[in-house]
């Protein structure tokens, strides 16, 4: 359970034109809720975790399990979860939490401005005992979302420590869609990838054309520079997924069997869903020297589909 009180603290604080206030939502958890000319957004600071993004015109352009847990120490399903400092399971240590500690994490609120319809929120989170018990290492870890016509999220590792360190990280979206089996992801055409459901000694794959979801689908494709498309004819729209600091993606959903074994998704939810994930991950792994950072970001923005 979050303390409720937070909310009335940050309203104090971090008082605006009225286009950012903050309230306790499930489990007490403190958000951000944005209201500005171009959109709608909500904002958890506990993960640095972006729920809801609704551009006018439109709507949420995000997905939100409604089994979702809102609990310390379980991540929320749905919206921008942020995995690091690894991505998956831990490399050696099954009980350490997947995706990393900084979705599980309640983060600093540093700042919150809104300029020219763009509402710009920054939150940090720094090592402490627990995290060094998961991780020993120093960092400063800096997310800063912009809602306005487009959502923006960039997230930006400084080591501060006096080693390097490796991270691989994911900013895992989850977006919403009208029928999995109605959408076309394009943006992958001639890429190859790794097929996580299959055996790791298979040599990679290569995605030929659009990618269509017609069973439980996890690849991580391992070398793209691109920008992706979410082509949806149910929702008359197409979403445009561009990024910047990774050269790997990842393609998920976990299908009826999956959903029905994960408590936190609902046994039909995954048909209204899927994962285009920005991310640095396999051989896309980043090493961070002392006092150097790496940023990854993803922006994301809708389309009418005619
Ligand atoms: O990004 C795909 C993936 O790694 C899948 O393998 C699946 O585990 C998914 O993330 C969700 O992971 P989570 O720990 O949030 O249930």
């Amino acid at each position: 359970m979050f303390a409720s009180n937070l909310t009335d603290k940050f309203n104090e604080k971090f008082s605006s034109d009225g286009s950012i206030i903050f309230e306790p939502g499930p489990g007490g958890l403190p958000l951000i809720r944005i209201a500005n000319s171009n959109c709608a957004a909500l904002v958890s600071i506990y993960g640095a975790h972006v729920m809801s993004y609704i551009p006018h015109g439109f709507e949420d352009l995000l997905w939100l399990s409604s089994e979702s847990f809102y609990d310390e120490g379980k991540p929320i399903r749905g919206g921008i979860p942020v995995c690091w400092p690894w991505f998956g399971g831990h490399p050696s240590d099954k009980d350490k939490p997947a995706h990393g500690f900084a979705r599980i994490s309640m983060w600093e609120l540093v700042s919150v401005k809104t300029e020219e319809g763009v509402s710009e929120i920054v939150l940090e989170l720094t090592d402490d005992d627990k995290s060094r018990f998961l991780w020993p290492q120093s960092f400063k870890l800096r997310a800063v979302i912009k809602a306005g016509a487009r959502l923006e999220v960039a997230l930006t590792t400084e080591n501060t420590s006096l080693d390097s360190f490796k991270i691989t990280q994911a900013l895992h979206t989850y977006f919403s869609i009208s029928e999995i089996g109605g959408i076309g992801i394009k943006g992958f055409d001639g890429l190859k990838y790794i097929d996580t459901l299959k055996s790791a000694d298979l040599p990679r794959q290569t995605q030929y054309g659009t990618i269509g979801i017609n069973t439980e689908t996890d690849f991580i494709f391992v070398d793209t520079q691109g920008s992706y498309v979410i082509e949806d004819p149910g929702f008359k729209r197409k979403i445009d997924i561009a990024k910047s600091g990774s050269n790997s993606a990842v393609v998920w959903n976990p299908w009826a069997e999956k959903a029905k074994k994960t408590r936190d998704f609902g046994n039909e939810e995954y048909h209204s869903m899927v994962c285009v994930e920005v991310t640095n991950t396999s051989q896309d792994c980043r090493e961070i020297a002392p006092g150097a950072c790496h940023t990854i970001s993803t922006v994301i923005s809708a389309s009418e589909l005619y």
